[in-house]
């Protein structure tokens, strides 16, 4: 037994899964998941002492590497301070100012806790503010765990959508449309049929959570075209990709302007911080100031909002994100280089500090075409990498992420045990 078994087995006796978010029990994977101890820069330390360098990076929040020193320093002293009060600070205006600077689409914003609680509030801001209930969603992509959110397609493309999840009631479930992600004639369809009585739709701007989809040349767009002229309102969900994949997050790098916009992860520097805005005309409906109700102790806490301020204060450094994009592309590039040499069928692709890898000769476009990557091979090569002491996200299905303590070193380390288990998987 080594200590990540034995915890992992206590763990299961009172948490279920043994974890307390269900990508993190390795049932995709296979095996035990390492339970983590500390980390410090791209590296990450387990309970039997073993050293990784991380690609997880807490699911996308560490931008800037483990333990960073100056957000680790801020939090200490806003802790110093006092943890929460439940009343205005200073701090939540600062933080409100910078995020509605840096992404012009948002002329106010909101702090929650959570990505789940920015989505689930923005869905209903604006069935709120259109008096509609049909929203729409695309396959393959995660919003978070609300209810209106846990849909797939009904059964078919165009029909009203079932519960992915048990709990979600059938009578929530059938206002949610489940559309292709990419496919631009069924979202011109679902319009011509339905435009008037969508309230919004909700869309990955870069698809992270059926591993990375890249949006089609036009598919936002037509989007944005389409809500437009039917007064359905546009939200990109940017909680991965906000301040991931460039400091204009994905509504700068492809030009569209949403109506509404989520944050999470990057935002909370490591720490519980969400964030849902936009238009104030829109955002002006969020109580107390309109009848759309939204609020939560710990919004806006003076320790989430410090990491946040300093990391986003950071990443807006000279070169910040040339830089990652450029270690994220030698970590593809060479990846790609390696299968290669050992003539494994394998992809990958990176937008800003995010990258997919694939078991598959190209990159998918779209959900049917990443069900049908080699999964079993991307477990195989998992579990080589995890062995060598690299850390991929555990499952064939999630993104990727670089921070800015990524080094060249690093980079190397990782291709040199890629290239061995490429050929382990070549035999
Ligand atoms: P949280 O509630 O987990 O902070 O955010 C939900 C969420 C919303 N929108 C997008 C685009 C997201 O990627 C997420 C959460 N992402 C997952 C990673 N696939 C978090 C990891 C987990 O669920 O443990």
């Amino acid at each position: 037994m080594t200590h990540n078994t034995e915890l992992f087995a206590r763990a299961q006796g009172v948490i279920p899964g043994g974890v307390n978010s269900p990508v993190r029990a390795f049932r995709s994977v296979g095996g035990t998941p390492p339970f983590i101890t500390s980390g410090a820069g791209a590296r990450i330390r387990d309970a039997d002492g073993k050293s990784y360098i991380d690609y997880v990076g807490s699911w996308g929040p560490l931008i800037l590497g483990h333990a960073d020193p100056d957000t680790v320093r801020t939090v200490q002293q806003a802790a110093a301070r006092g943890l929460s009060f439940g009343a205005p600070t200073a701090g939540e205006i600062e933080l409100a100012e910078l995020l509605t600077r840096l992404v012009p689409s948002m002329e106010m914003v909101r702090l929650v806790s959570s990505g789940t609680e920015a989505t689930m509030s923005a869905i209903r801001l604006a069935r709120g503010h259109t008096g509609r209930d049909t929203l729409i969603k695309f396959e393959g992509c995660y919003h978070g765990h609300s209810d209106s959110l846990l849909v797939k397609a009904g059964s078919g493309m165009l029909t009203f959508g079932n519960p992915s999840s048990a709990g979600v009631p059938a009578d929530l479930a059938r206002h949610t449309l489940v559309l292709g992600y990419n496919d631009v004639g069924a979202l011109r369809e679902a319009f011509a049929r339905s435009g008037d009585t969508i309230a919004g739709v909700i869309i990955e701007p870069v698809a992270g959570n059926m591993n990375l989809v890249a949006p089609a040349p036009d598919f936002l767009a037509t989007l944005r075209e389409l809500c437009t002229r039917h007064g359905a309102v546009l939200i990109f969900d940017e909680v991965m990709t906000g301040f991931r994949v460039g400091l204009t997050s994905a509504q700068g790098l492809y030009g569209i302007t949403p109506d509404l916009s989520t944050f999470g992860k990057v935002v909370g520097g490591g720490l519980p911080l969400g964030a849902f805005g936009g238009r104030r005309e829109i955002m002006e409906k969020v109580a107390p100031l309109g009848p759309v109700y939204q609020a939560g102790t710990l919004s806006g806490n003076p320790l989430s909002v410090a990491a946040g301020l300093t990391t986003l204060k950071k990443v807006q450094a000279a070169g910040f994100y040339e830089a990652l994009a450029d270690t994220a592309r030698r970590f593809t590039e060479g990846l790609c280089a390696a299968a290669q040499r050992h003539g494994i069928p394998f992809s990958a692709q990176a937008v800003g500090g995010m990258f997919g890898l694939y078991f598959a000769a190209t990159p998918p476009r779209n959900y049917a075409e990443v069900m049908a990557m080699d999964v079993v091979a991307f477990n195989r090569f998992f579990h080589a990498m995890l062995e060598a002491g690299v850390y991929l996200a555990p499952s064939a299905f999630e993104a990727g992420f670089v921070s800015a303590a990524h080094t060249p070193a690093d980079i190397e380390a990782t291709l040199a045990a890629a290239d061995k288990a490429f050929s382990m998987l070549a035999k």
